[in-house]
């Protein structure tokens, strides 16, 4: 739909206002108020192959510590240098050398690990350690303290997630360091998972926080259930078999602001087409095939990653048996009554 024409009439009247700090509406109410999502975010991939020995240079180039972080940004290129991967979204890989710690902070963002390559590494979230497997879906709470650290010979990496631009949006960050490198810890390791995380809860607890208590799903647990779904029925048309992450103190998604799934897709599936609201990024954790996003074809193998943007209609082919794991913002789209799914070429 066109604007009205910019006379040269009215084209004097919008310079005599814009000292006022106004604007005509008219001018661009269409492109504010679209009639379907047009996400600046692009189809984008990201292959592990291509990205690890950047990945390493960079541990040669700074340290952990110094850092702070040591993470390479995901970004998308649709987004004009912008630190995200969709338009609600950060993800960056992190490295984590031998011996190294990434000192103890805390932030209001949410953030989401999930194991790329190497095993053994920890993560310590509010007094717990959890040693960290590859395809293990790891969550760091909203303004809990948390700091890592390898004791291995090998580095890890993982892949972070978090809700930035959410919180952004909002002007709703805080963050402050701790005055140690790593925090004291004060239960052993597992105990979360073992109180939280056995369809048991603990007698007498109530959920103070809107974050899973189980801050570790590991990947050795979510395979096995996988591996039934896969066994006992037919796959769903547009997904395969997808399960969703839930805070079982409340069934809904694991984390307030990022909504994280698992789905295996047979060995020679084609999903039907699909479209939904919320941005994915994806993870190849097992297998290969490809994603037809629009017009763009997205080849994945294990440890790539790749993004679809809002309301883009995409099939995915597995070559052979692959498990993807995928985050987005649905969770808070679903909240606030935004989210919608078209299935087919509706
Ligand atoms: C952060 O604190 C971590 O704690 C990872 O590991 C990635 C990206 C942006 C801002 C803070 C971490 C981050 C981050």
């Amino acid at each position: 739909m066109d604007h009205p024409a910019r006379t040269p009439e009215r084209q004097a009247f919008y310079d005599r206002i814009a000292p006022g700090n106004l604007a005509p509406l008219w001018e661009q109410l269409h492109s504010l108020v679209t009639p379907a999502p047009v996400p600046r975010a692009e189809p984008a991939i990201w292959h592990y192959r291509d990205v690890r020995p950047f990945l390493m240079q960079s541990g040669h180039l700074i340290s952990a510590q110094e850092a702070t972080r040591r993470v390479l940004m995901l970004m998308n290129p649709g987004l004009g240098g912008q630190a995200s991967i969709t338009g609600s979204l950060f993800a960056g890989l992190q490295l984590i050398m031998p011996g190294e710690v990434a000192p103890a902070h805390r932030h209001t963002q949410s953030a989401l690990r999930f194991v790329i390559e190497g095993r053994g590494a920890y993560t310590a979230v509010d007094g717990e350690r959890t040693t960290m497997e590859p395809g293990d879906f790891i969550i760091t709470p909203s303004w809990t303290w948390h700091d890592h650290g390898n004791d291995t010979q090998e580095p890890v990496v993982w892949l972070d997630g978090l809700d930035i631009q959410i919180v952004n949006l909002l002007n709703a960050s805080f963050a402050e360091g701790y005055p140690k490198d790593t925090q004291p810890i004060s239960r052993p390791e597992g105990d979360s998972l073992a109180r939280y995380g056995n369809n048991l809860l603990p007698i007498d607890w109530k959920p103070e926080v809107k974050t899973s208590p189980v801050f570790n799903y590991p990947y050795a647990r979510t395979r096995e259930a996988l591996a039934s779904l896969a066994k006992n029925g037919a796959p769903d048309p547009y997904h395969g078999h997808k399960l969703r992450y839930v805070n079982p103190a409340s069934g809904e998604f694991a984390m307030p602001t990022i909504a994280t799934f698992v789905q295996v897709l047979p060995a020679g599936f084609a999903s039907l087409p699909y479209r939904s609201t919320d941005g994915t990024v994806f993870v190849c954790v097992e297998g290969s095939g490809e994603t037809r996003v629009g017009d763009t074809v997205l080849r994945w193998e294990e440890r790539d990653i790749f993004v679809v943007p809002s309301w883009v209609s995409h099939t995915h082919h597995a070559a052979a048996e692959s498990v993807l794991f995928s985050f987005s913002d649905r969770v808070v789209q679903e909240k606030l009554g935004l989210w919608r799914e078209a299935r087919g070429n509706a």
